[in-house]
């Protein structure tokens, strides 16, 4: 069989090899304790949590219907991994550290930096999270009092035998993107306040989860329901069992059988008289969940922008063990200018990932100033929709750079690739988005544009010494002498689509 072996590349302390995020974190986050925190972290994924994400993709979830006498139970069985994936988040804070504040204006900063340490590792734990973050962003908005002061207190908390994950269910068969005219699921107004929900969503993922916000219609006492926009409703509801130990108002139709994200159940629901509580106004749907989707579209943005991160320290690690043409890899320039290639893309979408966490962060502590909450509305869809695309071509780049290897299943490296390409999928796709940015900037009409042209503006001239940047500062006074056809264009496409939402 020969006598070569070739070692495999080594996954290393994900926070200490990550200059970039060292050196960005030393300028900004002015805590001592969480350097110490990520630099500990990152030694516990390494050594321990990366081969927990390893297990949730080969033990993944499955749904069974059946207790051994018959009676229906739809209970949706995850490894055991995967469950101390959520003791580890609660105890890690990777969501309380949001809402803990203890670095201020930075919060959200650490707290995102913490997850983009654990993403690779976590076996897409950090979608559950993600969801938990935006329940308890919108709970936070809306008011943390009866009926979810509890609730809220167990999505942030760090005690793992307290704490809960929340589900986001939106999308049903005949729309995702447009959920106006997607919703069917009413909701039946009881005597005691509460209500009552019937039908059935499409894609519920990490379906384990112990709480859900969704969208729903209010049937007045004819059973009619507003149709669109102006009839959906938010609504938040537990999940639990009866003494028959069947799920109150559930059932799990069946688990997807999905390209990636296998690791985490995700379930066709039919919801059949599920107790739940209206949290918006009526018709204040939409606009009431939007502050989740603001959250789980930067956790996406994270997360894209950490599968790039790990594919390139994998791929470079590698450099330094594999030999082609008597030397190793990262002797050949070409396959360094690959790598090089891959490096810079990866630094720029994660500088502005990181800028809309900091955005975040400053609005949630209210340190924002009127243009840091446009760009944040502007620059959350522009993230998300930019890094979902980039993180396919840099993973798939990077699965290269491994040769045959990059291909095969035990390596751990395929699953890199079949999960970073939803990401441009859940959470609105590309087009969708885009739409978003259209809107937002024909409701301004272009003053978020204008201002972030400027702010781009100020920061190449505060670094106007490095003359590589006069093509950028061309570009973007080209822009700005663009800038009102290109309202124009928004303002007559975005509400055609609008209109056509409604
Ligand atoms: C690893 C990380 C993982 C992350 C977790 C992933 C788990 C998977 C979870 C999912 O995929 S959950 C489903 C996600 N679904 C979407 O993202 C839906 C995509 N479609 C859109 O985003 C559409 O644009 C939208 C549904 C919002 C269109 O709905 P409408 O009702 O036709 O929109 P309309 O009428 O323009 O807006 C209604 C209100 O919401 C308006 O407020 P006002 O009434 O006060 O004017 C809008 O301004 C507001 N709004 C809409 N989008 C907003 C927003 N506000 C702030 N930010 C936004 N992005
Ligand atoms: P459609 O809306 O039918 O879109 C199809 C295509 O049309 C897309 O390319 C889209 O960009 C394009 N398109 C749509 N409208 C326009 C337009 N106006 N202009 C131009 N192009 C347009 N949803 C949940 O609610 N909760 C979950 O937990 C959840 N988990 C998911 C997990 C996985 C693994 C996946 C794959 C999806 C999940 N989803 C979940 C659903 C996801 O959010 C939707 O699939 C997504 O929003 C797209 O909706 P759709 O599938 O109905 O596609």
């Amino acid at each position: 069989i020969g006598s070569f072996f070739q070692d495999r590349p080594v996954l290393k302390n994900p926070f200490l090899e990550d200059a970039l995020l060292r050196g960005y974190l030393r300028r900004h986050l002015p805590e001592e304790a969480a350097f110490s925190d990520l630099c500990a972290f990152g030694e516990r994924v390494a050594n321990e949590v990366d081969e927990w994400g390893r297990e949730c993709e080969v033990t993944p979830p499955r749904l069974v219907y059946f207790d051994p006498w018959g009676r229906r139970v739809d209970h949706i069985v995850t490894s055991p991994a995967w469950k101390r994936m959520k003791d580890l988040s609660a105890q890690e804070g990777l969501v309380a550290i949001g809402y803990e504040r203890q670095c201020g204006e930075w919060s959200r900063v650490y707290q995102m930096s913490k997850l983009y340490i654990f993403s690779p590792s976590s076996g897409l734990y950090t979608c559950p999270l993600a969801m938990t973050d935006g329940a308890a962003k919108v709970i936070k908005s809306i008011g943390v009092s009866w009926p979810v002061e509890e609730a809220f207190s167990r999505l942030t908390t760090r005690q793992p035998e307290r704490f809960w994950t929340s589900g986001q269910w939106m999308t049903e068969r005949q729309g995702g993107s447009d959920v106006a005219s997607g919703t069917e699921t009413v909701a039946v107004p009881r005597t005691d306040g509460l209500y009552k929900l019937h039908g059935f969503k499409w894609f519920t993922s990490a379906t384990d989860a112990d709480m859900t916000l969704t969208l729903a219609r209010v049937q007045d006492r004819m059973g009619a329901t507003t149709p669109g926009s102006r009839g959906l409703s938010l609504f938040y509801a537990e999940v639990s069992r009866g003494e028959d130990g069947r799920l109150r108002g559930i059932e799990v139709q069946r688990l997807k059988d999905k390209l990636g994200t296998r690791q985490m159940p995700t379930a066709e629901l039919l919801l059949d008289g599920l107790p739940a509580h209206k949290l918006s106004e009526e018709g204040r749907g939409v606009a009431s969940i939007a502050n989740m989707l603001t959250i789980t579209r930067i956790h996406n943005s994270v997360s894209a922008v950490a599968a790039m991160r790990r594919v390139v320290q994998l791929a470079g690690d590698y450099a330094t063990r594999r030999t082609a043409f008597g030397k190793l890899l990262k002797d050949h320039p070409l396959h360094m200018q690959t790598l090089a290639r891959m490096e810079v893309e990866t630094r720029g979408a994660f500088l502005l990932v990181m800028d809309v966490c900091r955005l975040l962060g400053r609005e949630e502590s209210g340190m924002a100033t009127q243009l840091d909450t446009h760009l944040l509305r502007l620059l959350t869809p522009v993230v998300k929709l930019y890094t979902g695309k980039q993180a396919v071509a840099v993973v798939s780049e990077g699965l290269e750079s491994f040769g045959g290897q990059g291909y095969i299943e035990d390596t751990g490296l395929p699953v890199l690739l079949r999960d970073v390409q939803v990401l441009s999928i859940w959470e609105g796709t590309t087009n969708v988005l885009s739409l978003d940015v259209l809107r937002c900037v024909a409701r301004s009409s272009g003053m978020v544009l204008r201002a972030y042209f400027t702010h781009v503006k100020s920061l190449l001239a505060s670094a106007s010494s490095v003359s590589s940047l006069a093509p950028a500062v061309k570009a973007v006074d080209g822009a700005l002498s663009k800038l009102e056809e290109f309202v124009q264009v928004a303002a007559t496409r975005a509400p055609s689509y609008l209109e056509l939402a409604a």
